[in-house]
């Protein structure tokens, strides 16, 4: 039975090419960098998202809790938005690796308000931390954008106050895709970016940090401190070099196929799907209370090959991707109309 997995697009899996790609790719050791491989792979990010260099990390979060390393001294202050990924999903990684900490704002659909991040930087006053970073995320993790408009202000506020910004891009593919711009028109307003590989773009491992050549040297070494300088991995970025010259192309598909998702759901009395939330390829739905919810619903779908994330009484989110078609949609919503 085909498995039909909405729970993120991080399940998706490598492609026929990506297979053919490993088994082929040319290798070396690139700690000495010396795997032809990865050199090109972070020579075309480099150049995907206008940097000067990149670098290949294992995940997402790696590459963000590096971001924060290699940005800051231990004991400066990190201003972010409240439900960010770094703030909430990465273990509190920023106190164990940098050091930092961490200044939230919560924002509206991700989006912190230019006046509070303004009063969030610190001045000189012996009792403070010294703000040394901001940082962004874009496509969010709610489903939301960051319009060009909006990070262009961020910019030049942290440039008046001398600070860096780095920004979470886990799926900046899917907001240059919805924004309809390139990924460097997002990330020329940012110092440095990280984006995932392994997500919609459906590499098996590995994100890319990338910005000016000195941030990626020093970044270089503090991946090896963090233990991610690894060796003939020349093998998994095969698989990057395709989820940036193919894979990156094709998101369209998963937008579409979210809005035709959100479409289905919404035809569902009691279901109400957010959408000014949906943009990207993620459907966030809520169900009123009188519906007869079944509280093991994700475990009868399962029954049916459908993965779910489980459901607490609150929001849901769904996730389609490269692995995701028309018909699994219409058989998913078909099975969830039988069990409530
Ligand atoms: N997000 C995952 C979970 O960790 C929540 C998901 O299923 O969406 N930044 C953003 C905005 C992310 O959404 C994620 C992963 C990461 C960073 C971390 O990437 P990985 O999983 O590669 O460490």
């Amino acid at each position: 039975m085909k498995i039909i997995d909405l729970r993120s697009d991080t399940v998706t899996k490598p492609t026929q090419i990506m297979r053919e790609a490993m088994l082929n790719a040319i290798v070396g050791d690139d700690v000495y960098q010396d795997d032809p491989t990865v050199i090109r792979l972070e020579k075309m990010a480099a150049e995907m998202v206008g940097k000067e260099s990149a670098l290949f990390v294992p995940s997402g979060t790696f590459g963000n809790q590096l971001a924060l390393l290699t940005h800051t001294n231990r004991g400066d202050e990190v201003i972010l938005e409240a439900n960010c990924h770094i703030k909430k999903y990465e273990v509190a990684g920023a106190a164990v690796i940098a050091g930092v900490q961490l200044n939230s704002i919560e924002g509206v659909k991700g989006e912190m308000d230019l006046s509070k991040i303004k009063q969030a930087i610190r001045s000189e006053d012996i009792h403070f931390p010294k703000t040394s970073l901001i940082c962004l995320e874009n496509a969010t993790g709610l489903g939301t954008l960051l319009s060009l408009d909006y990070m262009e202000k961020v910019a030049n506020i942290a440039k008046e106050a001398d600070i860096h910004i780095h920004l979470d891009g886990a799926r900046v593919f899917n907001a240059a895709t919805a924004l309809n711009v390139d990924a460097l028109e997002i990330c020329k307003h940012v110092d440095s970016v990280m984006f995932c590989l392994s997500k919609g773009l459906c590499a098996p491992i590995g994100s890319m940090l990338a910005g000016s050549k000195k941030f990626i040297n020093k970044a270089r070494k503090n991946r090896k401190l963090m233990g991610g300088g690894m060796r003939q991995v020349g093998i998994v970025a095969a698989c990057g070099i395709i989820s940036l010259e193919k894979m990156s192309k094709r998101l369209t598909i998963d937008h579409e196929n979210a809005f035709y998702l959100a479409d289905k759901l919404e035809q569902i009395p009691g279901f109400h799907v957010d959408r000014e939330r949906l943009n990207i390829n993620m459907v966030f739905v809520t169900v009123d209370d009188n519906i007869n919810f079944p509280e093991n619903y994700s475990e009868l779908l399962f029954e049916k090959g459908i993965k779910v994330n489980g459901y607490r009484g609150e929001e849901m989110r769904f996730v389609t991707h490269n692995d995701i078609e028309r018909s699994d949609i219409d058989y998913f919503v078909n099975i969830l109309k039988t069990i409530i």
